[in-house]
């Protein structure tokens, strides 16, 4: 079972370990890898599927043929060993045209230029039979606030959006876009910074119906948020389209550790949705389990392959013991006490209204004290869910 294999639907970002380790300080640490090397090396340590920005593969500057050279050898790549390209996303970030952002720039002309090269990557998605089409506005967003009109920002965000996901529909793509949220860095302010924020302004749009979220576990916890509950309210909304794990130690610069090396506890939480779902709604994700992380700086080529296996087997690691925890019959009786359970019961009875409720004696007389007086035990399932975690059961 710690063996991933293809039906665990594991994936990454052709980014995280193609990462060279080059940062705000330092140099890059390690050799760039060509990327037709990682698709195959990801395939042999058993990942399903790669996800990459355009510029993972076809250089900025790239001209028309050797752009069409390079798909020509992704396509073969991905037939050769049969991994899914499952998404594909937009470098909207690194060139210096993009530092005030491409959808949401101050000069129309670079917004023009981002929304083209987006659609061209639409249509690579498209003939990669991709699914979903991320998109991170890394740099969309501020320093000052004196810099942006932020009405006028929003408009264009969803202009832009909107007219991806027009485009996606008139060229008969069965492909969704998911949001990606992030509170900062490289921006001081991003726009949509929380899952929250996205699923809202996802209801303003006129193409929203094809528009979901990307939430990142490190991007939430950045902002002192709970990433299973950002998971949970999206998959309420119907709007989970697709899912970045990694790990992060709470609110600092972007860690992108391996999945399950940052709040632990809040991993198992997450994968117990994942792979268990709700109390009330059994069943496991449907999409892939994809890893956005980065090999840190001090590691090496092993490093790099290793930590990728680790995000891998980490996550069979918390599958295993989420899935103990829920069969555990003393974990089913705590939950039950817990009142866990009960929550899936309407408030209100079939039929009643808020004034049937007012009537109520047996609500209005309610013995508060005793009922203030419950002991609901969540410390106690807690603690098991701990000993689950720990290996103690
Ligand atoms: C960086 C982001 C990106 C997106 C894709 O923080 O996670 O790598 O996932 O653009």
């Amino acid at each position: 079972m710690l063996t991933p294999t293809p039906q665990d639907k594991f994936s990454f970002g052709l980014w995280t370990v193609g990462w060279s380790a080059r940062d705000q300080f330092g140099k890059a640490s390690r050799p760039d890898l060509d990327p037709f090397d990682s698709i195959r090396k990801l395939s042999e340590l058993g990942a399903w599927g790669f996800t990459f920005h355009d510029n993972d593969v076809i250089p900025f500057d790239a001209t028309e043929q050797e752009r069409e050279q390079l798909i020509g050898k992704l396509e073969s790549t991905i037939s050769d060993t049969g991994m899914t390209c499952e998404m594909v996303t937009t470098d909207t970030f690194a060139e210096p045209i993009f530092k005030d952002g491409a959808f949401t720039s101050n000069d129309r002309s670079v917004r023009r230029y981002g929304l083209r090269k987006v659609l061209r990557n639409v249509d690579l998605a498209g003939r990669l039979g991709a699914s979903t089409f991320v998109m991170w506005g890394g740099r969309e967003g501020s320093e000052y606030d004196s810099s942006k009109d932020l009405f006028a920002s929003f408009e264009r965000y969803a202009e832009g959006i909107d007219t991806v996901a027009a485009y996606i529909k008139s060229q008969g793509y069965d492909m969704r876009i998911g949001l990606e949220p992030k509170p900062n860095e490289p921006r001081g302010n991003i726009f949509l910074p929380t899952v929250g924020h996205a699923l809202a302004f996802i209801e303003k749009l006129e193409h929203g119906d094809i528009v979901g979220v990307n939430p990142e576990t490190g991007h939430e916890q950045m902002a002192t948020l709970n990433y299973t509950h950002g998971l949970a309210q999206a998959l309420w909304a119907d709007k989970l389209f697709h899912i970045d794990l990694n790990g992060q130690h709470g609110p600092m610069y972007d860690q992108d550790l391996v999945f399950g090396h940052g709040d632990l506890i809040s991993a198992f939480f997450t994968v117990d949705l994942l792979e268990n779902g709700f109390p009330s709604r059994p069943g496991a994700y449907v999409g892939a389990r994809h890893f956005d992380y980065k090999p840190s700086r001090t590691e090496h080529l092993q490093g790099v392959w290793d930590s990728a296996a680790a995000n891998m087997s980490t996550y069979l690691l918390l599958k295993q013991r989420a899935l103990a925890f829920r069969a555990d019959p003393e974990v089913q009786a705590a939950l039950e006490e817990a009142g866990v359970n009960s929550m899936a019961e309407p408030t209100l009875a079939q039929g009643e209204s808020a004034a049937d409720l007012l009537a109520d004696d047996s609500v209005s007389g309610l013995d508060v004290e005793a009922v203030g007086e419950r002991n609901y035990g969540f410390v106690r399932l807690h603690q098991l869910a701990v000993e689950h975690l720990m290996g103690a059961r």
